[in-house]
C-alpha cells in the first residue's frame, strides 16, 4: 500500500519534505486544532542552509532578468491560488476573508513591485587616470523570520529583494501562521531553481537555530522588538547582517481643522485593522481639544457597528486575536486601564464562547504615563488623548523608544505637513495612513528597528558594496 504524503511540507533543496515530528496548528476563531505541519530538526535546519548555500554562486550569477522573471512566476502561482490561499490564512491568522484575499494580492503585487527595481552601479571617478566604480553584491545565504499578523505579506517583504539581488534564502514563518506559507511553498516548488528558496516550519526552537546558525550570512526579523534585541545578539557572534522591523507605537495627531465625520471611520480603521495587530497600526490618537468630544463621539458611533466574528463568516469585519500569548497581553492591558480607573466608552469586556476574541475597546483620555499609552497594544483597544496646543502633542507623540510610524489629521494639507516634519518616525502619513509601497523603504527609527525594507534602500540591505578602481593605461 502506498502512504500519500501528508499536506503541508517543508521546501528544502527544491523537494516537498516533511520532519520526523509535526506539531498543531489553531484556528483562533475557534480554538481546534486545524492542521499538522512539520517541526523542523537542527538537520532539517542544517539540509535547508546547505541547500541554500550550493544554490548560491549559480543564482548570484544568474542575469538579474532571470532572476525577475522567477520572481513573476512566483507572483503568478501565488495570484492563481488565490482564493484557496485566503482561506488559509483566515483559518490560521483569523483575519476576515476579505482581508485575507487582500493580503494574498498584496503579496503578488509587492513581488512584481519589487522584481521591476533597479540596482545600477555608481561611478564615482571617470577620468583618464580611472574609473571608480561601486557595484553591489549579494551578501549569500539569508534567514528570515516572520511574524503571525501578516503571514504571506511580510513572506513577500523577505523573498523579493532576497532573490532579485542574487541572494538565496531559507524562510520561517512563525508557528502560529505556516500554513499559507507552506502552501506557497508546494506551490512554487517547480517554480523556483532548487535550494534559491526554501521554507521550513518549526516550533519555538527553531528561531535561535536560525539566527545562530554559522551558514547564514543575513537576518531578516520581523516581530517584536525584544526578540529583535536577541537576534541582534546572536547574530553578532559571526557579524551577521541583520534587518530588524520591529514593533511600534504609532501616535495619530489629529489638528483642529479635520472634518470630523470624514476622518471618524479611516482613524477607527487606522487603528483597528487586522484587529490592531499592525506593526504601524496607529496606537494612540492625540485629538486637539476644538474638536474632542465630536471626534470621541463619531469613532464610537462608528466602532458600535463594526461587527467582530469568526473571519470565515459572511459580514465579519474584525476576527480574533491571532494567539492565546497576544489574547492574554492585550486582556492585561485593558485589565490595567480597568484597575486604573480609566474612562472605557466601550468593549474592555468579555465576548462569550471559544476563540481569541476581544471587543472592540476605546479609552477616554487615559493618563500619558498608563501602560496603554507606553506600551505597544497589539490588539483591539486605543486610548484617544486630548490637547490643546500641537507643541505639546508634537512632544507626546514623540516621547517614545519606538519610531516606526506616524499620522497626521488636519484640512490644511501644508500645516499637517508641517507638524509631520516635526514627528520622528521612519513613515509619517498626512491623511491617510498604514499604506505601504515596494517602491519606497519602509523601516523604524529608535527601537523599532534597524535597516528598511522596500525600495531601492531596501535592496541594498541585501547586498555587500564592492569598489572597483579600473586602471587606465
Ligand atoms: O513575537 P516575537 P510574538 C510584537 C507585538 C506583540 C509582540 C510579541 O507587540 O505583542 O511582538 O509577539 C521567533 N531568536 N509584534 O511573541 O517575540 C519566534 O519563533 C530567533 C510586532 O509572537 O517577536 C517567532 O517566530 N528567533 C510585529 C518570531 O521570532 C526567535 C509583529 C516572533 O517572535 C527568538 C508581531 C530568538 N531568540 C509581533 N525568539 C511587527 N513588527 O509587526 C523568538 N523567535
Amino acid at each position: 500500500m502506498t502512504q500519500t504524503a501528508p499536506a503541508y511540507r517543508m521546501l528544502i533543496g527544491g523537494k516537498l519534505v516533511d520532519a520526523a515530528e509535526r506539531f498543531e496548528v489553531i484556528n483562533p476563531a475557534t480554538e481546534q486544532a486545524i492542521a499538522s505541519v512539520p517541526d523542523a530538526s537542527e538537520d532539517d535546519l542544517d539540509a535547508a542552509v546547505l541547500a541554500a548555500r550550493q544554490a548560491f554562486p549559480g543564482w548570484s550569477a544568474t542575469p538579474i532578468e532571470e532572476r525577475r522573471a522567477v520572481l513573476a512566476a512566483i507572483a503568478d502561482a501565488i495570484a492563481a491560488d488565490a482564493a484557496n490561499l485566503a482561506r488559509l490564512l483566515t483559518s490560521e491568522q483569523g483575519k476576515p476573508h476579505a482581508d485575507a484575499e487582500s493580503e494574498v494580492k498584496g503579496m503578488s503585487g509587492y513581488l512584481k513591485g519589487i522584481a521591476a527595481l533597479e540596482l545600477p552601479v555608481e561611478v564615482v571617478e571617470e577620468t583618464d587616470k580611472r574609473r571608480i566604480e561601486v557595484r553591489r553584491v549579494p551578501i549569500g545565504v539569508v534567514g528570515s523570520i516572520a511574524a503571525w499578523n501578516f503571514p504571506l505579506s511580510l513572506a513577500a517583504f523577505k523573498i523579493g529583494p532576497c532573490l532579485l539581488t542574487g541572494n538565496t534564502l531559507v524562510l520561517k514563518p512563525s508557528p502560529f501562521t505556516p500554513l499559507a506559507t507552506l502552501r506557497v511553498a508546494e506551490l512554487i516548488a517547480d517554480v523556483v531553481p532548487a535550494g534559491v528558496l526554501n521554507i521550513i516550519s518549526g516550533s519555538d526552537r527553531l528561531g535561535p537555530w536560525l539566527t545562530s546558525h554559522p551558514g547564514i550570512d543575513k537576518i531578516s526579523f520581523t516581530g517584536s522588538t525584544a526578540t529583535g534585541k536577541r537576534i541582534m545578539e546572536s547574530a553578532s557572534h559571526s557579524l551577521k547582517r541583520i534587518t530588524l522591523e520591529l514593533g511600534g507605537n504609532d501616535p495619530a495627531i489629529v489638528l483642529p481643522d479635520v472634518d470630523v465625520a470624514e476622518i471618524a471611520p479611516k482613524l477607527f480603521w487606522s487603528a483597528f485593522g487586522n484587529n490592531g495587530q499592525i506593526c504601524v497600526a496607529t496606537k494612540r490618537i492625540y485629538v486637539h481639544k476644538d474638536v474632542y468630544e465630536p471626534l470621541r463621539d463619531a469613532i464610537v458611533d462608528y466602532a458600535k457597528t463594526v461587527q467582530v466574528g469568526d473571519g470565515s463568516q459572511q459580514g465579519t469585519q474584525l476576527g480574533p486575536i491571532n494567539n492565546r500569548a497576544q489574547y492574554d497581553r492585550v486582556r492585561a492591558i485593558i485589565a490595567d486601564s480597568k484597575e486604573q480607573g480609566h474612562d472605557i466608552l466601550m468593549g474592555g469586556g468579555d465576548i462569550e464562547g471559544p476563540g481569541f476574541f476581544i471587543p472592540v475597546t476605546i479609552i477616554d483620555n487615559p493618563p500619558e504615563d498608563s501602560r496603554i499609552v507606553r506600551e505597544e497594544q497589539f490588539g483591539p483597544v486605543v486610548p484617544l488623548l486630548k490637547f490643546d496646543h500641537v507643541d505639546d502633542a508634537i512632544a507626546r507623540a514623540n516621547d517614545t523608544a519606538y519610531g516606526l510610524g506616524a499620522s497626521v489629521w488636519g484640512g490644511d494639507e501644508d500645516t499637517a505637513t508641517a507638524v509631520a516634519e516635526r514627528v520622528s518616525a521612519g513613515t509619517v502619513w498626512v491623511n491617510e495612513s498604514r499604506n505601504l509601497t515596494p517602491l519606497a523603504p519602509f523601516g523604524g527609527h529608535r527601537q523599532s528597528g534597524i535597516g528598511v525594507e522596500g525600495g531601492r534602500e531596501g535592496l541594498m540591505e541585501y547586498t555587500l558594496a564592492k569598489t572597483y578602481f579600473l586602471g587606465k593605461r
